[in-house]
Order: C-alpha cells, then structure tokens, then sequence
C-alpha cells in the first residue's frame, strides 16, 4: 500500500526546481542508525547530543568559526526563525523590526507573524543583490535586526554581506546571514566574497545541510556567534534532566545530525568540493543548451541555480509539470528557474531539453 502511494511521487530525475536532492548513500545509514533517538531529551541520548555538538563544530569550521554556537534544526525556516526570536529577545524595544532584502526566503514572513516583528523589505540593485543604501534607510530605534542572503531562493544571488557586516556595526544592530542554500555551495566555489562569519558583524547563519549538504530530511543549522544568543532562547524545562531548551521543536529527531556527520566526515571539504564542480558544469551546460533554444539567463549563474527570461514562464511551466517534469517559475523578473542539484546531471538535462522544445513547439 505505501508503495502505490510512494510511486506516485514525481522522482528526483524530473524535477529540476528542488533544492533538495537524493540523499547521500552514507547518510541514509547513519540516519537509520540514530532513527529512535530524541534529542528533544538531551540527557537520555547523551550520544547524539554529543555527536551534535561536534556537527555544529565541523559546520562552524567550514563558516571560519568553530566556536559558534546552535544546534541542527528542522530546515531553513526554523533556523532563520530562530534567528529572529534571538534578535528579538536580546534588544528589547516596543516595536521590534527587521530588514530583509526582497528577495528573502517567505519563511521570514512566517517569523514575523509569529514573533510581532515587523519585517521591512530592502529594494534590491539592478544584479538582485539587496541595495544597502536602501537597508540603512529602512533602520531605525526599533530595528533590531538586518539580514543578508548568501545565495537567493530565486536566482542563487549573494548579497553584499561584507557591507551589511559594516552597516551592522555602525549601527548596532544584529546581522542574520541565510546561507540555507549557499552555505555548502559558497565555500567551494573560487569566488572572492566573504560572507560568514569572519565579517565581525554577522552574528547568526542559517545553513541546510538537507540541501546542498547532501543530509536526509529534515537537517538545517542555526549558528550563532556566541551562546548569548542561544541564552535568549531558552525555556525552563522544569520535570527534565536537562534543565533548558533553547531549539523551537520539543521531540526532535537525531537522524539529520547523524546523516549531516557522516556526509561531511566521508566527503570531507575535497568531496564537497567535487560535488559543486560538478553541479556548476551541469550548469553551465543547462545555459548552452536553452540558449540553442533561445533563452537568456536572468544573470550569470553564480551558483547552481539559474533563471531563464520567459514572459509565459508559468504557462511552460504548467505545461512541464502536465508532462511529468518539474520546473519553478518567478515572477519578477519573469523567468523560469532551475535548481541543478546533484541529481540533475547532463543526461537530464539532455531529456528535459527534448521535452521544452516540444512544449515550445505547442
Ligand atoms: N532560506 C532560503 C534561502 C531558502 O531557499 C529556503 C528554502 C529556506 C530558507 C527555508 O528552508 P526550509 O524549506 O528547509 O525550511 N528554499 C526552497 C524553496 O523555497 C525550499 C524547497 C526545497 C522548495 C525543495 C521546494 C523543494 O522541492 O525553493
């Protein structure tokens, strides 16, 4: 019975707007391996809270800081709500608000509603990247925090986090970075461009080891500069062992610390490093092939995601998903995206080139 309802699901090699993928071979083991603990009770598995304090370590060590602080979450949206509570909570004004740039991922819109934090939205330049000018118009007496995104949901742009850093001082405000996509795709790539935490201003990253990490669903990271921010979280968890809890979820699986581990222990950064070599090719390939087709990207890719100017993205995308394959479609600019996870390789590419020209065709 559950494999009529899992045949149903469209696979991996058909979907080109995920930016998750098939997990690692060696991910899948260990996460079966960690499958009945429960670190919401750290005192119990005491292995596995272990285990994830050395994966926050080895995830510091790859953002240059080994020392920061935070645990392995649910994904992206936790961690970057997270970040805002703990924001929020250390400066405390009457009408707390956060910039973000327009192009932040929806899971802040979430983080506002809940937290009551006005979340404000910085213009952004004419490359996507958030304009900075515009960030520091947006700040005032209750700006609590700014955040900068090192590879955008839509177009895998990096914001200049090296400026915000500076904003970030200058005006003593709190600096979050989502790196949930980028964080393991940035530090592989010969790029110039800082955007961790060796900026003395970033205070908070969020990086998803469910996604370019190559770790099963569901692992995401929140790291903080120092354990002050981790404090601002903290409940009382009066009848356990362990007396504080400072992630969002009670209950909360060990399986993505455990498959985040072993991926990075067994690839180690020349493996990751590979890995994004490899998406990168595919790429720049997916580019030559849709510009036999006539298709300009929005902007050249940075990372492996691309956009494609299309006025009837989301007819052809519909059409797409009708015959069986996945793509995404934006808005503004109006384009249709890729996400090129390691799954999609040049054979994929290849199919879905076949397909577009015959959707094109229509
Ligand atoms: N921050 C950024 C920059 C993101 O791109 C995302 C997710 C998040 C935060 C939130 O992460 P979680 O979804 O782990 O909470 N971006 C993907 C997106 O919206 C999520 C996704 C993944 C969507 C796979 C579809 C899919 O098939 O595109």
């Amino acid at each position: 019975m559950l494999e009529e309802f899992k045949s149903k699901d469209i696979p991996y090699s058909r979907v080109l707007s995920s930016m998750c993928t098939i997990p690692h071979p060696i991910a899948v083991k260990a996460h079966v391996e960690f499958i009945n603990a429960n670190l919401g009770d750290p005192a119990v598995f005491r292995g596995s809270a272990e285990l994830e304090k050395e994966v926050v370590r080895m995830i510091g060590e790859l953002l240059h800081h080994p020392n920061a602080k935070g645990y392995i979450a649910s994904g992206g949206t936790e961690a970057n709500i997270q970040a805002i509570r703990a924001f929020r909570n250390l400066k405390r004004v009457k009408k707390p608000n956060v910039v973000v740039p327009e192009s932040a991922h929806f899971s802040f819109d979430k983080a506002g509603e809940i937290l009551r934090v006005e979340i404000r939205k910085a213009k952004l330049d004419g490359e996507f990247r958030v304009d900075v000018g515009d960030v520091e118009r947006l700040i005032d007496d209750n700006t609590v925090g700014i955040v900068g995104i090192a590879g955008t949901t839509a177009l895998g742009q990096i914001d200049p986090i090296e400026e915000l850093s500076e904003l970030a001082l200058e005006r003593d405000v709190f600096l979050h970075v989502d790196s949930a996509f980028g964080g393991f795709v940035i530090p592989f790539l010969d790029l110039n461009v800082k955007f961790d935490f060796e900026l003395e201003g970033v205070s908070s990253m969020t990086i998803d080891p469910h996604k370019m990490g190559l770790a099963t669903i569901p692992a995401g990271c929140i790291l903080f500069r120092d354990e002050s921010f981790l404090k601002a979280l903290a409940v009382k968890t009066p009848y356990l062992i362990t007396e504080k809890q400072y992630s969002l979820t009670g209950t909360r699986p060990a399986t993505g610390v455990a498959s985040t581990y072993a991926v990075m222990k067994y690839l180690g950064f020349e493996g990751f490093r590979k890995v994004v070599r490899r998406c990168m090719e595919v790429t720049r390939y997916l580019v030559e092939r849709m510009g036999e087709l006539g298709f300009e990207p929005v902007i050249e890719p940075i990372m492996n995601i691309v956009c494609f100017k299309c006025e009837k993205a989301f007819e052809i995308r519909n059409e797409l998903y009708k015959r069986g394959w996945v793509v995404s479609a934006i808005r503004n600019p109006r384009a249709l995206r890729f996400v090129v996870m390691p799954h999609v390789d040049f054979e994929v590419i290849d199919k879905f080139v076949e397909e577009m020209k015959n959707v094109l065709r229509k």
